[in-house]
């Protein structure tokens, strides 16, 4: 090289020290695509969540309520919802400090928005909230958020869902559908009447016309939604093959559909159903699951996709065993009880020395627009701090790191990999 061609920056090794705070740069300059939440547009009405008094009685906050609070579930089930909120609120905001993972978040989503955290009363935050449009705040949201598209949950068996598709609720680019087929694979004769109310012959054992039909209506609903994948989450005690409903489903229906309209089918899988039922949404649990399943599955359909997250901490390495081992096998996210700063350094740590950058480290699982906002500023601090140090350890074996390589790296992780293995489905 004469030296007369400009240096690409991009490109000049970088010194070690440098590393930590570009890694933390790119991460935020970087737009995520979140694979998984239970958002929807404006369009879908009151199906979609926001204000403080939804971020508030989230589930996670209310089983901490229930364990510093004499409030029992009955009684609190008996308040207005935004009573609620204010119970909530003075137990774990104003009593003591909000320092749990769940608690600490609505603080860093309040601040983001510039409201303030540290009031004894909800008026003021409620009052700023209300001054905002359901547009307005999902804007803010994804904007502080650093994600520029979300994957929904959408279920076919869900009247308030099906009547937002039945009134063509308007489309938003930015929310991409997932079909979710829970009641169909998890609960099938509590769900036959509501298949045989949407048109579809279908009986109790699944015999006869059934799988023809449940192919019918995936045909159906995957035209409507034009999903990046379908999706079920399962329980602990989930086998595959197995004598029983569910097997006959995956294989005469769900997963030659999936193969069909190439969608990937996600499988959440480990979840012990209503320990405690008085908690409601706040009652479930997390088990250790046979990851045979998975691998029976894999092996069995290499033509489909599998993209899969399992909610026992037990459970991660196999997980990324079996990765190894299936190409069609993509793990993703942190879920729901190891969405905790130490699990997701430990798992993303994991998961980079087993897999490279071939995984998803995160989705935000949000069900309130702005759980958004704080899911995915600690899954940038965490994931920062693992990359960083992936990249210092390989630089110090000898590879010098590049901008270049952080940013293909973050790209890879928070969007390519998911965009490649669930691209759109054109129209
Ligand atoms: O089944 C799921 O999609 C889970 O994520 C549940 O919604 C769970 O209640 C949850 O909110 N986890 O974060
Ligand atoms: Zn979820």
């Amino acid at each position: 090289m004469s030296g007369s061609e400009p240096v690409d920056a991009d490109r000049v090794a970088m010194r070690s020290s440098e590393i930590p705070s570009e890694v933390d740069a790119i991460l935020q300059s970087t737009a995520f695509v979140d694979i998984h939440t239970h958002l929807f547009p404006a369009s879908f009405g009151r199906l979609g969540l926001s204000g403080i008094d939804e971020l508030l009685t989230y589930h996670y906050l209310e089983a901490e309520l229930f364990r510093v609070s004499d409030v029992t579930p009955e009684q609190y089930w008996q308040l207005a919802p935004a009573a609620r909120a204010e119970a909530i609120w003075q137990a774990l905001f104003v009593a003591r400090a909000p320092i749990s993972e769940a608690a600490r978040g609505v603080v860093a989503s309040l601040d983001a928005l510039g409201l303030d955290a540290s009031s004894a009363s909800l008026t003021p935050i409620r009052e700023a909230y209300a001054a905002r449009s359901v547009e307005a705040r999902i804007d803010a949201a994804l904007r502080l958020a650093g994600v520029s598209e979300v994957v929904m949950t959408n279920d076919p068996l869900d009247p308030d869902e099906v009547a937002c598709w039945d009134a063509h609720a308007a489309p938003d680019r930015r929310f991409h559908a997932a079909l979710r087929i829970d009641r169909v694979l998890n609960d099938w004769v509590a769900h036959v009447p509501a298949l045989s109310a949407q048109g579809y012959r279908v009986d109790a054992a699944a015999g006869g016309t059934s799988l023809a039909e449940v192919r019918r209506f995936l045909d159906a609903w995957i035209a409507r939604m034009r999903p990046r994948y379908m999706a079920v989450s399962l329980p602990d005690t989930f086998t595959y093959p197995a004598s029983d409903v569910r097997t006959v489903l995956l294989d005469g229906a769900i997963l030659p559909a999936c193969a069909d309209h190439r969608l990937p089918l996600s499988l959440m899988i480990g979840v012990r159903r209503q320990v405690n039922p008085a908690l409601r949404l706040a009652g479930d649990a997390s088990g250790r699951a046979d990851l045979r399943a998975l691998e029976a599955l894999c092996a069995r359909w290499p033509q489909n996709r599998f993209l899969v997250s399992v909610l026992s901490r037990e459970n991660q390495h196999e997980l990324c065993v079996y990765a190894r081992k299936f190409a069609n096998l993509l793990p993703f996210g942190c879920w729901w009880f190891l969405n905790n700063g130490s699990l997701v350094e430990e798992i993303t740590r994991m998961r980079l020395e087993m897999l490279g950058t071939s995984f998803i480290p995160q989705h935000s699982d949000a069900r309130v627009l702005e759980q958004l906002i704080y899911k995915w500023r600690n899954t940038r601090r965490s994931v920062g701090r693992v990359l960083a140090d992936s990249f210092r350890t390989m630089a110090d074996d000898g590879r010098p790191v590049t901008r270049a390589d952080i940013r293909a790296d973050v790209e890879r992780l928070f969007r390519g990999n998911f965009e490649r293995f669930a691209p759109a489905v054109q129209p």
